[in-house]
């Protein structure tokens, strides 16, 4: 009800032009709220808007998020601009409120915000082509060369520790320990599974603190489809998604790309014998994502390519798990067990990345 009322004062504030024509739910993110708007504008036709409830008890500090938000889009406008790009279509831009802000806070205190829709792109759940899993590589290898040169420290950490899988194993214990739902006897064998990789959970943080890593400005949460790829030319477009753009490792912002897009199905599938890391696509992808940094990787990067898609798999999943065990509040779920299915098709795939760990490391030298 009160979600309701929000989304209406939303509309009313933000400055959009014509009238509402149409509304609806829109898109497969499992963190914000997002609507697509239809207004029909005089002479102009139909145009579309993106208009979100930001997830507030995950992200505490909307505002910041924002200023981030405002900051790296301009930052890459003027990127695009220079490069002769469309910066209408090639970076996500903030309609902002009647007052002028970039977002829009309710009479319930939740917090709004809208950008313009990309028209003629779509966002993948799952790979169709492998061409446009290759255009997702380059577009976030381009991500982040585009940003290599951004003041890192200006930039607001939204969620602290984000890919500290180091402590993301802590809090995994202390959810097992405290059992609030009473699941943990359900998922012994899944338990297991978290407990025997602690080795996993600490070896981009301990490379990272002896220096062996730079931190660099990272997207973090690189899924397929966080990506608008055109329909027409079918070639990657614009990276959306930028909650989570923060100072990290650009191994993580690999690995996270190939956990989901190189599976060949769905984050929540439950018949196991369908997931597997697909190393065609894994090829695909490294191939990308090292043409679209262009020369900006360090070779001991290069060589932590395959970690970085172990690590983000097992995190993920570890993640996945840790909610499961915590009552399902920070994942959206659409059904009971959601989140244990996602868990399990995660540690899917890190077993089916370790039979294939020389494969993997094979390809990457290609690369290197
Ligand atoms: P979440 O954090 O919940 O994943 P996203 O910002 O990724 O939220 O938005 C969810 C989905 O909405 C995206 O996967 C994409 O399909 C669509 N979307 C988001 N922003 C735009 C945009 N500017 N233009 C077109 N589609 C968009
Ligand atoms: C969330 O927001 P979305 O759906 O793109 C999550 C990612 C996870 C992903 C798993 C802010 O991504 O970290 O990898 O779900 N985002 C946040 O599908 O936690
Ligand atoms: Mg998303």
């Amino acid at each position: 009800m009160g979600q309701m009322r929000g989304k209406e004062e939303a509309i009313a504030n933000f400055k959009y032009e014509g009238i509402l024509i149409e509304e609806r739910p829109y898109g497969s993110g499992h963190i914000n709220d997002t609507h697509l708007l239809v207004f029909d504008v005089p002479e102009t036709g139909k145009v579309k808007v993106i208009l979100q409830r930001m997830n507030k008890s995950i992200f505490t500090e909307p505002v910041a998020l924002m200023e981030n938000v405002m900051n790296v889009t301009s930052y890459l406008r003027e990127r695009i601009i220079e490069n002769g790009g469309d910066p209408e279509r090639e970076t996500l831009n903030v309609i902002p409120t009647v007052d002028g802000k970039p977002y829009f806070v309710d009479s319930e205190g939740e917090y709004w915000r809208s950008y313009k829709f990309i028209t003629g792109a779509t966002s993948y759940d799952q790979v169709e082509k492998p061409d446009d899993f290759y255009q997702s590589a380059v577009s976030f290898g381009n991500f982040q060369r585009l940003l290599a040169d951004y003041p890192a420290d200006t930039l607001h950490e939204t969620i602290k520790g984000f890919h500290d899988t180091k402590a993301r194993f802590e809090v995994f214990k202390k959810a097992v320990e405290a059992d609030v739902c009473g699941r943990a006897a359900f998922v012994k064998d899944e338990i297991a599974f978290v407990l025997a990789h602690e080795d996993v959970a600490n070896i981009l943080g301990d490379m990272q603190a002896k220096g062996e890593l730079p931190l660099r400005v990272t997207h973090n949460d690189t899924k397929l489809n966080n990506i608008m790829i055109d329909d027409k030319t079918g070639k990657g477009i614009c990276v959306i998604d930028l909650d989570t753009v923060m100072p990290g490792l650009a191994v993580n912002d690999f690995g996270d790309s190939i956990r989901f897009g190189a599976s060949t199905a769905a984050e929540d599938e439950q018949d196991l014998s369908k997931v597997s890391c697909d190393m065609d696509l894994f090829d695909i992808y490294t191939k990308g994502f090292v043409e679209g940094c262009d020369g900006k990787l360090t070779a001991k990067e290069i060589e932590m390519l395959p970690v970085g898609a172990k690590v983000m798999t097992f995190e993920c999943g570890m993640r996945f798990l840790t909610d499961y065990l915590e009552g399902d509040h920070y994942f959206k779920i659409h059904r009971e067990g959601h989140n244990l299915d996602r868990c399990r098709t995660q540690f899917k795939l890190v077993k089916d990345m370790e039979e294939k760990w020389d494969t993997m490391n094979a390809i990457v030298a290609k690369y290197a």
